[in-house]
């Protein structure tokens, strides 16, 4: 199984990652878990990707590219992957789609989760409060979203061209959603 999971900052990707990893056996790559822990490492990639989060803009191409490169040639993806917000733009998509035939593999599917503004703002907030993320402040995630509808959005049209776009409702609670996407996924 090899999947991409795309949706809007809160819709849910990281926290479905993580049970759609255990369900198919696959390992999750998260570009935004390994700014996360670089950043936090204060390694020269992390010190580099903090100036972008933190005011909600995406990481540079050429520093994401080159991470996720190394990543899916490591040699520990033969059950597949879940690609946990990467592609985040149609530049990032193009270089998938060379990496992926560089590698001789095609992906199943591209998932992506729905939830209005109003909503994923309450729960950004809401983790702001229990985890304190530097890009959960209101300004940030406004900015998040901005970047969300005018770079990533037009990825998930990319894909729907393709057939291997699955839409699911991220809206209840978090087995549900789970549910709905273990469903969705198998009726392909
Ligand atoms: P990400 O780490 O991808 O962060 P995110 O979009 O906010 O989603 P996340 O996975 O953390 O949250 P989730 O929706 O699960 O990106 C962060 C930054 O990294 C980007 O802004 C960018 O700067 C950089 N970056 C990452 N990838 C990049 C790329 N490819 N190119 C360039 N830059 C890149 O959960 C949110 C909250 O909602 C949680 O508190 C959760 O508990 C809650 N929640 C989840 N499901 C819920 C439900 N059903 N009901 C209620 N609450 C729920």
């Amino acid at each position: 199984m090899r999947l991409v999971l795309v949706g809007p900052p809160g819709a849910g990707k990281g926290t479905q990652a993580a049970r759609l990893a255990e369900e198919f056996s696959i390992p999750t790559i998260s570009t935004g878990d390994i700014f996360r822990a670089n950043a936090k490492g204060e390694t020269p990639l992390g010190k580099k990707a903090q100036e972008y989060m933190s005011v909600g803009a995406l990481v540079p191409d050429e520093v994401t590219n080159a991470m996720v490169k190394d990543r899916l040639g490591r040699d520990d993806l033969h059950t597949g992957f879940l690609l946990d917000g990467y592609p985040r733009n149609a530049e990032q998509a193009v270089e998938l789609d060379g990496m992926l035939a560089e590698l001789g593999v095609e992906l199943d599917a591209v998932l992506e989760i729905t939830a209005d503004p109003e909503e994923v703002t309450k729960r950004l907030l809401n983790r702001a409060r229990l985890e304190g993320r530097m890009d959960d402040t209101e300004d940030v995630i406004r900015k998040r979203l901005e970047v969300y509808i005018e770079s990533t959005a037009p990825v998930t049209a990319f894909y729907d061209g393709r057939g291997l776009l699955v839409r699911v409702d991220g809206i209840g609670e978090v087995d549900d959603v789970t549910s709905r996407i273990v469903a969705a996924l198998d009726a392909r």
